[in-house]
């Protein structure tokens, strides 16, 4: 063999070396991400607000598994938007939601008149009405309500029968404080009405501090 025929050889062996190497590397690469790029990496944000529209701050949203482990939580911010980031793909996930604070705040003996004039048909009821003055959870808009609101104002009761703050969808009838989730295959925003609860004129003070 010729010296030139033995370089030419020896520079298609270095280039075919080369090749081969990237090839490897590519596909190790590859494998090196295929997990995540099998348990793809999810988000659920959303926007919290009072039924007029206002940001509510600080509600606590937490995403339940159905066996009830948190996989993710946020407080949402001063301008009521929260976010679950890098959440699994999944099934029969739940949201829920919470906020802390005082029963009191908000409630007076003019929301019990408020709520009267609703149950005496003086004035129409509203939408979120029963969301707000149903104060024992019974789904619906009773004198038992400005019982337990009338019990709160006196101090006979520090808390309603029910969370002080309800959420939910804006549609559902009956706030339960969670949002169910079917299937989780890709990003998903969702929309979510709060209301405090025995606060019907919307005088409660929301400290976003
Ligand atoms: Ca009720
Ligand atoms: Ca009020």
């Amino acid at each position: 063999m010729s010296t030139t025929l033995q370089t030419l050889v020896n520079n298609l062996l270095t280039t075919f070396k080369k090749l081969i190497m990237t090839k490897l590397y590519n596909l190790l690469l590859l494998l090196a991400f295929c997990p995540i790029a099998l348990n793809a990496q999810l988000e659920i944000n959303g926007d919290i607000t009072f039924p007029n529209g206002l940001p509510i701050c600080n509600a606590l949203v937490e995403l339940h598994n159905a066996n009830g482990d948190i996989l993710a939580q946020d407080l949402s911010e001063a301008d009521g938007t929260f976010t679950l980031s890098d959440l699994p793909a999944g099934t029969d996930y739940t949201l829920h939601f919470s906020k802390d604070g005082n029963p009191l705040n908000g409630t007076s003996t003019f929301d019990m008149v408020l709520i009267a004039r609703r149950i005496l048909g003086i004035d129409p009821l509203q939408d979120y009405d029963v969301w707000i003055g149903d104060v024992n959870g019974s789904g619906t808009l009773t004198t038992l309500d400005m019982i337990f609101m009338r019990r709160l104002i006196l101090n006979i009761d520090t808390e309603f029968p029910v969370p002080t703050w309800a959420f939910d969808e804006p549609q559902a009838s009956a706030p339960d404080n969670q949002i169910s989730i079917a299937s989780l295959t890709e990003d998903l925003t969702v929309d979510v009405i709060g209301v405090k609860r025995g606060d019907l004129n919307g005088s409660a003070q929301v400290n976003c501090d």
